[in-house]
């Protein structure tokens, strides 16, 4: 009898809980709304199974309870019980990978003039590439990534040339408009997630992942690392700003390009040069001790 209540109770209190606990997506603020939707689904068909099953268990725990006068049966097969189970099963398993199938096809399918926008991970911290005005992305290289060229885009390709180049992890995308965010990763897995645009991605050392989405709620956001990628992962955290267009537009118009990082990097190395020879700058810091 304790055991039934008790099994209640438990079936009550989650139901209760799930209901009024304060742990919840964060509001959506893109165009996935068919993910919260397989979600829900996803929980009303686990939650209705949960349900059944303990409240079933209590209700033969009561019913079929010690009883000095009864005998228990041995009734290995039972088919039609056994069809029903499968049928239910069945309908169940359906119900709950459908939507996802779908909402899995929309995913991976990007639409025809989405503009592309390269996310660069690395330990720990993002970067982050627009093609420019010529609308394409110049070729990389990770032979040619240094303190200068982060993103290690090859010079001699004139279409980097015009790249606009961000190493800081603060993005700003355009209002409605939809973006495929392609990644890329120079050591180790890591994962872009903005949990209100409820999408994210593994990002895979030697290939490029993406996907796609439209922001719908100007705002700014926390983008997370997903994927425990070493002892400052909790530390790769960056921004993403969704703006009005024209806000948008007059940030990126503020970005350097590839070229002009290049030209600036080149500059100030020359110009450390010259401070070494002249004798107005020292090799190293006299003050500072080498900590190994
Ligand atoms: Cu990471």
């Amino acid at each position: 009898m304790y055991v039934a209540v008790a099994l209640v109770l438990v079936t009550l209190g989650t139901v209760v809980f799930h209901l009024v606990n304060p742990w919840w997506f964060t509001p959506i603020a893109s165009n996935w709304g068919f993910i919260d939707t397989t979600i829900d689904i996803t929980f009303w068909v686990t939650g209705t199974v949960f349900i059944a099953v303990l409240l079933f268990t209590a209700w033969c725990t009561y019913k079929y309870r010690y009883d000095p006068n009864r005998r228990s049966v041995y009734e290995p097969e039972n088919k039609k019980l056994e069809w029903w189970l499968i049928g239910l099963t069945t309908i169940g398993v359906i119900i709950m990978l459908a939507p996802g199938l779908v909402a899995w096809n929309e995913f991976v399918t990007v639409p025809k003039g989405a503009a592309e926008v390269e996310v660069l991970a690395k330990q720990w911290s993002w970067g982050y590439r627009f093609p420019g005005k010529d609308g394409v992305l110049g070729k990389t290289s990770v032979k040619l990534i240094d303190d200068d060229n982060v993103f290690g885009v090859d010079p001699k390709d004139a279409k980097g040339q015009d790249d606009v180049v961000i190493d800081d992890s603060e993005l700003h995308l355009p209002l409605d408009k939809p973006v495929k965010l392609l990644f890329r990763s120079t050591d180790v897995l890591h994962n872009f997630f903005v949990p209100q645009f409820r999408a994210k991605m593994d990002i895979i050392p030697g290939t490029v992942t993406y996907y796609w989405f439209t922001p719908t709620k100007v705002g700014t956001y926390n983008a997370l690392c997903f994927e425990l990628c070493g002892t400052g992962h909790y530390l790769m955290r960056g921004t993403v700003i969704i703006d009005k267009e024209n806000d948008f537009k007059a940030w990126l118009a503020e970005q350097p390009t590839f070229e002009k990082s290049m030209k600036e990097a080149a500059r100030a190395a020359n110009q450390g040069f010259a401070k070494l020879e002249s004798g107005q700058a020292k090799p190293g810091n006299e003050n500072s001790k080498r900590v190994f």
